[in-house]
C-alpha cells in the first residue's frame, strides 16, 4: 500500500526551498513542484532498502547518542526514504526507487591521493580495518533545507584513518569526491549544469576531529544505497550537504577545495556551512527546524548552534567570524 500524504500550506508556512530551485532557472517551475511534494510527508511505502555490499557488519556500541527524551531516534523507513542525493533525484521521494537499477561494485576502492608512498587505492574492508573498526554513533542531522533527523550511523572515525595514512605534511584540507559514472547516476545528465562529480572538503582540523566518521552502516545494517552506500562522511555539527555519499576519492591538498555547493552558488553555500542558527540562509530562517516525524504537522523546534555539538567544535572556529566564515 502505497500512501503519499502531501500538505499544501507546508510551503506556504516557511520559505524553505531545496537546494536545488534556485539553481535552475529555466526548470525554475518544475523544481518548485519537485520541492512542494518534498515538503510534503515522506512516502510511507515497504522499502527495499536493504541494499548492501556486505551482509554482516560487527560494530561496537559507543557513548555518541541523543537523548532520546529530548529528540527521538527518526524511524528508519523515514530515514529510508527522505533523501538527498541529485545523482538519482531531485525529489526526496524518488531516490529510494532510483538506486534500485544500481549494483554497487564489490569491492568498492577509494583512491587516496597526498599521501605517503603518493597515491593509494583501499577496497572499503581495508580501510576499516586501517582505522580499527567500527562503531555505532547516533548524531543529530540537519539539512541547509532546516529540517532534520537523529541518526544511528556504523561507521568508523575519520581521524583513526588519516592516521593510518599518514598525509603529506603540506596537508591543510581533505576533499572527497563522489562516482562520476552518469550510467549510475543518470540524473547527473539532467543537470548538465552542475560541476559533477558532488565534491567536499574539510579542514585537516576538522576532518580529524573526534566526531568526523565514515558511515559504512546504518540502524545497524549496511548503507543503504539512497544514503550514500558504502560510504559516506557524516559530519554532525555542519549541514547535511558537508555529508558526501558514495566516496570513491579522498585526497589531501594544501589549498582549500571548493565543494559542488560552493561552486555552483556560494552565496548560499559556503565553505565551513556550520549550523548556525544565527546566520539565515539568503532565502529562510535556519533559526529553526521541522523534525522529519512522519507526522501530518512538522514539528518545529529550535536550530542548536553547531547541530548541539557546540561543546565538542567550538575551539576549531576561535576567532573567525561565522557570519562572514559560513
Ligand atoms: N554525492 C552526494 N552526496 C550528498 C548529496 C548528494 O546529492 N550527492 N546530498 C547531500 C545533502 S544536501 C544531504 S541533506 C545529505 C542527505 O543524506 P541522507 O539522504 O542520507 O539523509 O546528503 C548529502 N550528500
Ligand atoms: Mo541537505
Amino acid at each position: 500500500m502505497l500512501i503519499k500524504i502531501k500538505k499544501d500550506s507546508d510551503l506556504s508556512e516557511n520559505n524553505v526551498t531545496d537546494e536545488v530551485v534556485y539553481l535552475n532557472r529555466p526548470r525554475r517551475q518544475f523544481l518548485q513542484k519537485a520541492a512542494a511534494l518534498s515538503f510534503g510527508l515522506p512516502f510511507l511505502n515497504p522499502l527495499d532498502s536493504t541494499a548492501s555490499t556486505d551482509a554482516t557488519l560487527q560494530f561496537r556500541k559507543t557513548s555518541f547518542e541523543v537523548k532520546e527524551s529530548d529528540r527521538p531516534l527518526t524511524a528508519e523507513k523515514l530515514a529510508l526514504s527522505y533523501n538527498n542525493f541529485y545523482e538519482f533525484s531531485l525529489d526526496k521521494e524518488g531516490v529510494s526507487k532510483n538506486v534500485e537499477k544500481w549494483k554497487v561494485q564489490t569491492p568498492w576502492t577509494v583512491e587516496v591521493s597526498g599521501i605517503k608512498g603518493g597515491k593509494k587505492t583501499f577496497d572499503v574492508d581495508q580501510l576499516i580495518k586501517m582505522a580499527g573498526g567500527l562503531e555505532e554513533r547516533i548524531y543529530r542531522f540537519r539539512c541547509v533545507e532546516a529540517w532534520s533527523m537523529v541518526l544511528p550511523w556504523v561507521g568508523f572515525s575519520l581521524a583513526e584513518l588519516i592516521k593510518k595514512l599518514e598525509p603529506d605534511s603540506s596537508a591543510q584540507y581533505v576533499y572527497f569526491e563522489t562516482f562520476s559514472d552518469k550510467k549510475i547516476g543518470a540524473n547527473m545528465s539532467l543537470l548538465p549544469q552542475y560541476p559533477w562529480p558532488y565534491t567536499e572538503g574539510l579542514t585537516m582540523k576538522e576532518a580529524t576531529h573526534p566526531l568526523t566518521l565514515i558511515a559504512t552502516g546504518l540502524y545497524g545494517k549496511s548503507l543503504p544505497k539512497q544514503n550514500g552506500a558504502p560510504l559516506r562522511l557524516v559530519v554532525p555539527w555542519k549541514y547535511g550537504f558537508k555529508n558526501i555519499k558514495s566516496i570513491v576519492k579522498i585526497s589531501f591538498v594544501k589549498d582549500r577545495p571548493k565543494g559542488l555547493w560552493e561552486k555552483l552558488n556560494p552565496d548560499e553555500y559556503g565553505f565551513y556551512a556550520n549550523v548556525n542558527p544565527k546566520k539565515d540562509h539568503p532565502r529562510w530562517s535556519q533559526a529553526s527546524e521541522r523534525v522529519i516525524n512522519g507526522s501530518f504537522f512538522p514539528k518545529k523546534i529550535p536550530t542548536l548552534m553547531f547541530n548541539g555539538y557546540e561543546k565538542d567544535v567550538a575551539d576549531l572556529y576561535k576567532g573567525l567570524d561565522l557570519a562572514k566564515n559560513y
